[in-house]
């Protein structure tokens, strides 16, 4: 199945610390396989399927290395987003305040005011995680998030639980504008580095 046809085509930034399970829950969604991870540099982009109410959509992730050098990067893909996952490593409580401060920082941008926000809670799985709720109140997300939709999905990149939800919530979350949205290059770029199969849901 191709992947352009009429399907909309909605750019999706994936962010997070490096380390954080960016790279691994999108092959794990992708390719449902266990991937030993490189820390990213520059990014990935990977296609996956959804749904935004009846219709079809595409979502076009771009993984953006979260390394620090790599962060001041993260804006150039801001242009065209339609949503944001923000990916936290939930067992690493030392770097909670500064995974706060990097949501904090991207979301005050303006190119990125008002749109969804999905922070998924990674590492579920790794015994004495924080849990969602606990990262809602340590993040204090119903201030920091108060004007734009967002939600809280655990999660664990390593066993897949969760992942599927949270793809499908911020699919659901998108404003899907027109088919011929100014996304065009981004396609261009796709169709040139040949996308493979994709999952069907
Ligand atoms: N236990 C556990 N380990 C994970 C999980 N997600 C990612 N990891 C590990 O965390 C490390 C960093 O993951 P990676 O995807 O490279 O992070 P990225 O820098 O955000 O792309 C790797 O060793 C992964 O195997 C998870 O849900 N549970
Ligand atoms: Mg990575």
């Amino acid at each position: 199945m191709g992947v352009r046809g009429s399907k909309s085509q909605v750019p999706i930034l994936l962010l997070g610390l490096d380390g954080a399970g960016k790279s691994t829950l999108l092959y794990k969604l992708k390719y449902n396989e266990h991937f030993t991870t490189v820390p990213t540099i520059g990014f990935n982009v990977e296609m996956i399927d959804a749904r935004s109410n009846k219709r079809k959509i595409a979502l076009t992730v771009w993984d953006v290395g979260g390394q620090y050098k790599m962060r001041v990067h993260w804006r150039n893909f801001y242009q065209d987003t339609a949503g944001i996952l923000f990916v936290v490593d939930c067992s690493d409580r030392r770097r909670l305040d500064e995974a706060r401060n990097v949501l904090e920082r991207t979301l005050r941008n303006d190119l990125l005011r008002g749109l969804p926000v999905v922070v998924l809670a990674n590492k579920q799985d790794i015994p004495g995680a924080v849990t969602a709720a606990e990262l809602t109140e340590t993040f204090n997300l119903r201030r920091t998030c108060s004007d734009r939709d967002w939600f809280v999905q655990p999660c664990s990149a390593m066993t897949g639980a969760g992942l599927e939800e949270g793809f499908r919530r911020i699919a659901h979350m998108v404003k899907i504008t027109s088919e011929d949205n100014n996304i065009k290059d981004t396609v261009k770029y796709l169709g040139q580095k040949s996308v493979k199969t994709i999952r069907n849901q």
